[in-house]
């Protein structure tokens, strides 16, 4: 039905400003953003909804309206779009829980923490091809705090890239998932990771050759708060914002957890977030377990021009394991049966999803 109107959306300049980055960047991510201006939930009916090029779409202007920005959400994410990444985010967790158990242990607290972060990159953002892994315009991401790759792996799975059954091997002697991943081996693993420090740098390296090649793919950095004492970090980031590199997208797990205590403690951060504004780049703070304003801010670094975005996710190390939240015991552990079974029973009661 929607192919036979002619649409009128009445917007105001900010709306208007978004819906030219969206353009600009993602195609996708704008057809969405006009069925929802039509009061479409862009998740229902995806299949079938498509805007032909003939479709006329007139863009008017109105004062933009305050009930849609609540929270300092500007454009939140339908309400079945964040059910599904919900829930994707609870399974990913289970998922993680049982690597811990087929690999004799794992880095679980930083896996649990960033299981949003992933499944918003793995299921909403990046423009990948699973069936393709190779393909040259896909956007990338490194996974910079390589010992969570109890959590990259199995999202990697989830994604399709691979068996989920496969993730039984996590470990085992000639698996290709070790506790650090190897992209020669892990399909879909877009770097080796896990000596820390070293993922940004290597971001770098991606935005600048994208930019050389004219190439328009994204590279997203996960990086862990306590990796940030390494000094590599800051050279890297100095040079982001030197080069301007855009395409690139730094996020920062801020669990305020290291491998031996609180990082307040062990080499203090903080003002962390001025440091990275002290270094060119534009700070988004979140929430890094709220789908909402981690859909906002990746928009937002998706079609950022001036400056590299750095995405401040505040996380609780652990999430969704009521024993493990917060403690950092639970870095790196093993669980025998009962103990895993505790955890998933934990990640059950979890009201949809976190
Ligand atoms: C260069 C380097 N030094 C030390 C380690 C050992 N190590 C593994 S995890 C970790 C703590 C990292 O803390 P953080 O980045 O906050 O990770 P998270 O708490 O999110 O798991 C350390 C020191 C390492 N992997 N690489």
């Amino acid at each position: 039905m929607i192919d036979s109107v002619r649409h009128i959306i009445i917007v105001d300049s900010r709306t208007l400003h978004l819906l030219l980055c969206a353009v600009g960047c993602k195609k996708t991510h704008f057809r969405d953003f006009l069925l929802w201006l039509c009061g479409f939930d862009p998740h229902h009916n995806i299949t079938r909804l498509t805007f032909p090029r003939t479709a006329h779409v007139w863009i008017l202007l109105k004062p933009y309206p305050q009930e849609f920005n609540k929270g300092g959400v500007i454009m939140s994410i339908a309400a079945t779009e964040k059910q599904r990444l919900a829930d994707l985010a609870k399974e990913l967790r289970l998922n993680i829980v049982d690597v811990m158990t087929y690999s004799g242990g794992a880095h679980i607290g930083g896996s649990l923490s960033i299981a949003e972060i992933l499944i918003m990159l793995y299921f909403r953002c990046l423009n990948i091809r699973p069936q393709e892994p190779d393909w040259e315009d896909r956007d990338r991401l490194i996974l910079s705090k390589g010992h969570a790759a109890a959590g990259l792996i199995p999202a990697l799975a989830m994604r399709g890239y691979f068996p989920l059954e496969q993730l039984k091997t996590f470990n085992h002697f000639g698996s290709p998932f070790a506790m650090h991943p190897d992209s020669r081996k892990v399909i879909g693993c877009d770097a080796s990771t896990g000596s820390l420090g070293h993922g940004l740098p290597m971001a770098v390296g991606l935005g600048l050759g994208a930019r050389t090649l004219k190439k328009s793919f994204k590279t997203v950095c996960i990086m862990g708060d306590g990796e940030c004492c390494e000094g590599s970090v800051w050279e890297a980031a100095m040079a982001l914002a030197h080069f301007k590199l855009t395409n690139v997208i730094t996020v920062v797990d801020r669990n305020r957890l290291m491998i031996d205590g609180g990082t307040e403690e062990v080499m203090a951060l903080e003002p962390f977030a001025e440091k990275w504004r002290s270094f060119g780049f534009e700070v988004l703070e979140v929430n890094g377990h709220d789908l909402d304003q981690l859909a906002d801010a990746f928009d937002r670094a998706w079609s950022a021009h001036d400056r590299p975005v750095l995405i401040l996710a505040n996380t609780v190390k652990g999430r969704g394991v009521d024993f493990m939240e917060g403690n950092v015991k639970w870095h790196y552990a093993s669980a025998d049966s009962s103990l895993a079974q505790k955890a998933r029973e934990s990640i059950g009661r979890q009201e949809g999803g976190i």
